[in-house]
């Protein structure tokens, strides 16, 4: 499904665009850190619509390129029609509109309504435990380093695998998650498993009786957060919400 773009390293990301375009001017592009749940989000997305896409991986010394696509610097970019979308709550809305079917959004005002609410708890809460999980605490940062800096040349990856849990901290503790104890940050990731427990009760997905961008969305965080430890003992600890990760993974495999 996702083919890796042959591109010139050398060219600039919007030099890069124009080549294959030409060719085939509806092609999707992801601009992506690979192991980013944003980057992991929009690819489910397209996965569910049937959408083949093809991949720009972006390497973090590369991060600065980002910029010319999208001005906050943030990955993932989609690019379509000579389009760029970047905050993959736009990109999710765009690629909606433009391929309806199946839909995941859903159209009842209240179900829409939840389904919203959940998207941005997942990008704008569950986000900063992941991202406090898997790159500040050391035995997780030794894990996940090299995977966030695989596609970066040697050098690049000497110099900035030690800087990696002082960049993600500096983030977290602006944002709040970061200047939690550990024992208070696994009791909040506990509350909200649970409350995903609660909010799934008996049902398939967490909106309605469909797969929707809610469950693709807290899928994408919960999923990083439990290939932590201490995240992989709160999630089992809930066979309801394991059970539905597993399904969701499932529903949003490459078609
Ligand atoms: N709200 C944005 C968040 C995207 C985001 O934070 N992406 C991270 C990677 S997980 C990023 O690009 N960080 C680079 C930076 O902040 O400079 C979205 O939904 O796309």
């Amino acid at each position: 499904m996702a083919k890796q773009a042959s591109i010139d390293e050398a060219a600039t990301p919007r030099q890069r665009l124009s080549e294959n375009f030409e060719m085939s001017p509806r092609l999707i592009r992801i601009h992506q850190f690979k192991i980013s749940p944003f980057c992991d989000k929009i690819r489910r997305v397209l996965h569910v619509k049937g959408e083949p896409y093809e991949i720009v991986e972006i390497p973090v010394s590369g991060a600065l390129s980002v910029r010319e696509l999208n001005p906050s610097g943030k990955l993932p970019v989609l690019e379509h029609g000579g389009r760029f979308v970047s905050d993959s709550t736009d990109i999710a809305h765009y690629l909606e509109e433009e391929f309806p079917e199946p839909p995941l959004v859903p159209s009842d005002p209240h179900e829409r309504g939840l389904c919203h609410v959940l998207e941005d708890w997942a990008d704008e809460s569950l986000y900063f435990y992941e991202m406090t999980l898997r790159f500040t605490r050391p035995h997780n940062a030794a894990r996940f380093t090299p995977d966030l800096l695989a596609s970066d040349p040697p050098w690049a990856q000497r110099l900035i695998a030690p800087a990696i849990p002082w960049m993600m901290r500096r983030t977290t503790r602006g944002q709040g998650v970061g200047r939690k104890s550990d024992a208070e940050l696994e009791r909040d990731v506990e509350r909200h498993v649970a409350a995903l427990a609660g909010l799934l009760g008996d049902e398939e997905w967490l909106v309605g009786r469909a797969l929707s961008l809610a469950d693709l969305s807290v899928y994408a965080q919960l999923s990083c957060i439990a290939l932590t430890d201490e995240g992989a003992k709160i999630v089992a600890a809930h066979p309801t919400v394991a059970a539905w990760l597993a399904r969701v993974d499932a529903a949003s495999q490459p078609r």
